[in-house]
């Protein structure tokens, strides 16, 4: 979970929001409008009230005065009253970020988390963004265009905010803001580029690394254009310079112990892997969630990812491997095709994804939104950690 609470758009430290109306002039936050029943269940509650801030979104809207940032972006709904999972994409050009990315919101909202009883809903700015995607990658079926790098030094990319709402286990209602943040893979591994365009990762809470198996030595021959020609150790070095970055902006030393991090790596385009020899095939799956409890496929998903480990060391990556299994926190590698197969002529046959879910389910665990059992081996106690499994 997000420790400092940001603004998602420009990345401001936020303490309380500031209350602006349609001409961006500040206001007194609306007050909360509260039924008689309300106010005579008060006394009841166990918690102490929360300031009259965001909690009536209906009331403010009706006093046309919104929450906004001190720079004056406008904040979703009760944005600060739920804690924050910001996850940032991190993988060179073309290695299916933002193609991923795509396919993953699509199936949040097509109700994946469903059988969890996790319903999922998009802020009305990054909906509207993310319909461009959907509809050339979903309904056209065309390759996205590469995400275009970022000009001004400290700018950062717009996310995509989503609010994941579920019961915890009393009951009550628990909900966290899910905050993605996908560059361009060009400005992602000089770690001086990581520093001016990639600020997002100083608040990030979440990792997702995109390798594409092309990069690969002995993977050389399902590459796409240029990336065999990209080197391992450029991908080698991204994971140094995002390890680095992860540490300063917890004003850790280079090489310390680091934990609050949630990271998972996403063997992406999986679907050319089908025919390779070795590639345990049966990794790139998706498991039904209504059919066995979480810590039953999280469990396969620890034995599936040192097996990829296993398969990708062979497949020449071992100071890949080495750099990513020891510099960054718990990492679990998936496999992934987020479209199912290659597009020829600019277009796909079909948007088939597989393996597309995981990487975020071990995401929310390890973010403590969901239980973590069955992702460690030494689970001792683990199901008891986290922030609502309590
Ligand atoms: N076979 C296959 N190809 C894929 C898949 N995902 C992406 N690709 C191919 O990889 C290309 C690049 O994907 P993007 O999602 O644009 O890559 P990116 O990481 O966002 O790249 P940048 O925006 O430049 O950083 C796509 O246009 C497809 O040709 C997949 O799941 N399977
Ligand atoms: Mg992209
Ligand atoms: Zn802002």
């Amino acid at each position: 979970m997000m420790r400092r609470r940001v603004c998602p758009r420009c990345l401001e430290t936020l303490s309380a929001p500031i209350w602006r109306d349609a001409t961006g002039a500040p206001q007194p936050p609306p007050v909360e409008r509260r039924s008689r029943w309300q106010r005579l269940l008060d006394p009841l509650r166990a918690d102490p009230l929360p300031a009259p801030t965001a909690r009536d979104a209906a009331g403010a809207a009706a006093a046309n005065v919104v929450p906004t940032c001190p720079r004056g972006h406008r904040l979703p709904p009760e944005y600060l009253d739920r804690p924050t999972i910001v996850v940032g994409l991190v993988g060179l050009t073309g290695a299916s970020k933002s193609t991923y990315l795509t396919v993953l919101v699509d199936l949040l909202h097509e109700g994946a988390l469903a059988p969890l009883g996790i319903s999922v809903e998009m802020d009305e700015e990054s909906a509207a963004r993310f319909d461009d995607h959907r509809y050339r990658l979903m309904v056209q079926r065309q390759q996205l265009p590469l995400t275009l790098p970022l000009l001004g030094q400290g700018s950062s990319p717009e996310p995509f905010m989503l609010v994941l709402r579920g019961a915890g286990r009393n009951g009550a209602e628990r909900s966290v803001n899910l905050v993605f943040f996908d560059a361009s893979g060009e400005q992602l591994y000089r770690s001086e580029d990581m520093g001016q365009y990639g600020r997002f990762l100083y608040a990030a809470t979440a990792v997702l690394v995109v390798l594409s198996p092309g990069v690969f030595p002995r993977l050389r021959h399902v590459a796409d254009p240029g990336e065999d020609s990209m080197g391992l150790a450029r991908h080698t070095q991204m994971v140094v310079n995002l390890a680095n970055v992860l540490r300063s902006a917890r004003n850790l030393p280079p090489d310390s112990h680091l934990d609050d991090v949630a990271t998972a790596v996403v063997l992406s385009k999986a679907d050319k892997l089908r025919a390779v020899p070795d590639f345990p095939a049966d990794t790139l799956r998706d498991p039904d969630l209504r059919a066995a409890p979480l810590a039953h496929w999280f469990a396969d998903v620890r034995q599936n990812s040192s097996r990829l480990v296993d398969f990708l060391e062979v497949s020449g990556g071992s100071n890949l491997l080495t750099a990513v299994l020891h510099r960054l926190p718990r990492p679990t590698v998936h496999a992934v095709s987020a479209t199912g197969a290659d597009a020829r002529d600019g277009g796909y046959p079909r948007i088939a994804p597989a393996g597309v879910l995981d990487p975020l389910l071990v995401l929310l665990a390890r973010s403590g939104f969901l239980s973590e059992e069955g992702l460690d081996p030494e689970e001792y106690g683990a199901g008891l950690r986290g922030e609502w499994s309590r």
